[in-house]
This record gives structure tokens, C-alpha cells and sequence, in this order.
């Protein structure tokens, strides 16, 4: 028998989800599992079976509550659904699918919203880190009409700004997991850093490519692929991440020196995947390597001390704008705050037809 439960199909950023309230999915982490692959259709490269888009970044879910931790008003737990292997990721953050939270909560009835706009604190609840999503609400009513753009996003939405204190070491326990600004591995100098996503900087030109390769290409590149996979394997134990074998994280970032306008020129594999853009903690993550002297991203992006605050970085289909705020005082580095901009559209509501449960919830 198959099972109707509500779901809204949001893009959040460049990403694509489905959002859920906690209480319409299973209890049972492994039956929510089996919903959760069954409604993207995993375990299936092309996910022909679920309404998933056969990519890591539309593979995506929102699972929302309300919070019962004061001063929070949402809880949200991100769930990666690995397209081909029958696997559900809890171990990152998304800040895409973060930007789409908002409105649905308000939409939901967990909050309530102000005019013109509602502010909504949000515990991620993948790594216990908060931030504050501002949502656009005029006349108390969510808007999803605006004149926001973000590259990889036609056309413009409502601005939906995220903002949030401190993220550094949000999995792996410290902004600099090993101790060290550069570590080697497989005779690459490279940075392990964690501002909200676990990424490992890496130089592509270490690699053989100049940074400007197209997604498709780099796709194309087995060597290439051969290659990170073999360094992720040996940092994520180095990042405090275990075996990283069955996870989403770390990202692996290749830089090159910027050519449109940026501090830095990126393509991020997440981690097997090419990214058409870059995830947005991610970019806050590479954005503060470009900040800490001695990282292979501080010298490929030069001297940043008159850069001011809002930092561009670039990535395959234009750029994202980080609002990042840093000081290094006697070799310790203080972050202040982070921010970037987001947009979010509601794209349906209904009911998504899954095979019944029987635990809680059912
Ligand atoms: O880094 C893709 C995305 C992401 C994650 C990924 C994200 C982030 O673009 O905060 O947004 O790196 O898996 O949605």
C-alpha cells in the first residue's frame, strides 16, 4: 500500500528539495530513511522512481520542527539523499536548502510572521550551530517575489539573507582540524578547514587543470576523480571525520587565481560530483582560507586587506558574494560573523506517495 504525506518542493538557493514537517516522516531513523529514498527515488542514477533530479543538489531534504530550545524558533535537520547507493547523509550542513526554511515554517503555522519582514532563528541541526534567516513578509504574508539574483538561479526572487555568529569547526571540532594551516598528502600541499563545511583547499594546478575547466569536463576527468577520492580518503580521519568512504563530506575544492572580478576562482566536487556553482558553506569555508595567511588559497587570492568584507567567490556559473567578518591577533584567528544572500522559491504542495510504515508516526 502506498502512503500520501505532505510535502513542499522548494529551490532554496541553487539547490533543490523536499521539505517536510518532522511529524508527517516516520520516527525510526532507518524507516525514515527507506521514505526518504523511496520519495527521491534512490537508489538510481537517473532516480526515475521518485521526484528526486538524479544530482546530489536536487537530491535534497528539509525535515522541520519547531524548537524547543529557547531563544530558537526551528529546528531543521538536513538529509542528503545519495543518488546511487542506498544511503541518507546527515553529516553537513546545506545553507541552499536552509534559504527555503523560513517560509516554510511560517507557512506551516510554526511561526508566526511580522511585517515587512520575519526573522527566524534556526538551529542545523546536523551540526548544533544556529543562524537567522530573514524572510521576507510584508503585510505578515511570506513573499517569494522580489528582485534578488544569484548566479546559477534564472531570473530574480525575494532576498532571503542568512546570518550567523559561529559556525568554525562546525563537524570537525575546529576551524583548522589538523593544527596545521598546510598538510601533505600524496605529495599535494593542501588546507583542511571547517567554517560550516568541511572542505579541503587544494591547487588545480597541483592537479594538472587550470581552474577553468567546465563541470562536464572535470566530470569527464577519471584520473582527476581518482585522485581526490584518494586524498579524502586519507584526511577525513585527519579532519576528525572517520571513514569518510560512505560520506558526503569533506568537499573538494580546486582554486585557481580569480578571472571575473573575485577573490578566488573555485570548482568544488561535493565529493564526487562536480558542483555547478559551490555550496554556500563551502564558499563561506573557502572564503575564510583566503583569509588565513600561509593556506594555498591566501596566495592564490593576494593581498585581501583592502577587500572589505563582502568577498566574491567565484565558481562555474558566476560568483557568490560572502559577507565574512575575521582578524588573526597573535596567530589567533577570530571570526566574527558570516553572511551570504540566498533566495527561495516554493515550486509545488501536496502529498508525496511513499510505501506505508508501521512505527510512529505511521
Ligand atoms: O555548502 C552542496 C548545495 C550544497 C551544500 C554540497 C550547501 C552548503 O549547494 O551549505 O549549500 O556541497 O553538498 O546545496
Amino acid at each position: 500500500m502506498q502512503k500520501a504525506i505532505p510535502c513542499t518542493m522548494m529551490r532554496g538557493g541553487t539547490s533543490k528539495g523536499a521539505y517536510f514537517l518532522k511529524s508527517d516522516l516516520p520516527e525510526d531513523e532507518s524507516e525514515r530513511d527507506q521514505v526518504l529514498m523511496s520519495v527521491m527515488g534512490s537508489p538510481d542514477d537517473r532516480q526515475i522512481d521518485g521526484i528526486g533530479g538524479a544530482n546530489p543538489i536536487t537530491s535534497k531534504v528539509a525535515i522541520v520542527s519547531k524548537s524547543d530550545t529557547p531563544g530558537v524558533d526551528i529546528d531543521y535537520l538536513f538529509a542528503q539523499v545519495v543518488v546511487e547507493n542506498p544511503s541518507v547523509g546527515y553529516g553537513q550542513n546545506c545553507g541552499n536548502i536552509l534559504a527555503g526554511v523560513g517560509q516554510f515554517a511560517i507557512e506551516k503555522g510554526l511561526i508566526q510572521a511580522s511585517d515587512p519582514t520575519t526573522e527566524v532563528a534556526v538551529r542545523m541541526l546536523n551540526s548544533g550551530d544556529d543562524v537567522v534567516v530573514t524572510v521576507p513578509t510584508p503585510g505578515g504574508e511570506v513573499t517569494y517575489e522580489g528582485d534578488a539574483q544569484i548566479d546559477g538561479v534564472p531570473g530574480t526572487a525575494a532576498p532571503v539573507p542568512l546570518n550567523f555568529l559561529d559556525t568554525a569547526g562546525s563537524l570537525c571540532g575546529a576551524l583548522l582540524p589538523t593544527g596545521n594551516i598546510v598538510d601533505e598528502v600524496d605529495g599535494i600541499q593542501l588546507t583542511c578547514i571547517d567554517n560550516g563545511m568541511p572542505v579541503v583547499i587544494l591547487r588545480a594546478e597541483d592537479f594538472g587543470i587550470d581552474g577553468t575547466e567546465t563541470v562536464q569536463q572535470l566530470e569527464a576527468n577519471e584520473e582527476l576523480k581518482k585522485r581526490l577520492e584518494k586524498i579524502r580518503l586519507q584526511v577525513g580521519p585527519m579532519m576528525n571525520l572517520g571513514d569518510v568512504s560512505d560520506k558526503t563530506v569533506p568537499k573538494m575544492t580546486l582554486l585557481s587565481k580569480p578571472k571575473s572580478g573575485g577573490i578566488i576562482s573555485t570548482r568544488s566536487f561535493i565529493p564526487h560530483r562536480c558542483h555547478s556553482t559551490i555550496g554556500v558553506f563551502a564558499a563561506v569555508t573557502v572564503a575564510t582560507a583566503c583569509l588565513i595567511p600561509g593556506t594555498p588559497a591566501a596566495e592564490l587570492a593576494g593581498d585581501l586587506s583592502h577587500a572589505g568584507t563582502r568577498l566574491l567567490i567565484e565558481h562555474p556559473s558566476g560568483g557568490m558574494e560572502v559577507d565574512i567578518e575575521m582578524d588573526i591577533e597573535d596567530g589567533e584567528i577570530n571570526l566574527k560573523r558570516a553572511g551570504f544572500l540566498r533566495t527561495a522559491r516554493k515550486l509545488y504542495e501536496g502529498a508525496v506517495f511513499v510505501p506505508e510504515w508501521s512505527g510512529e508516526n505511521a
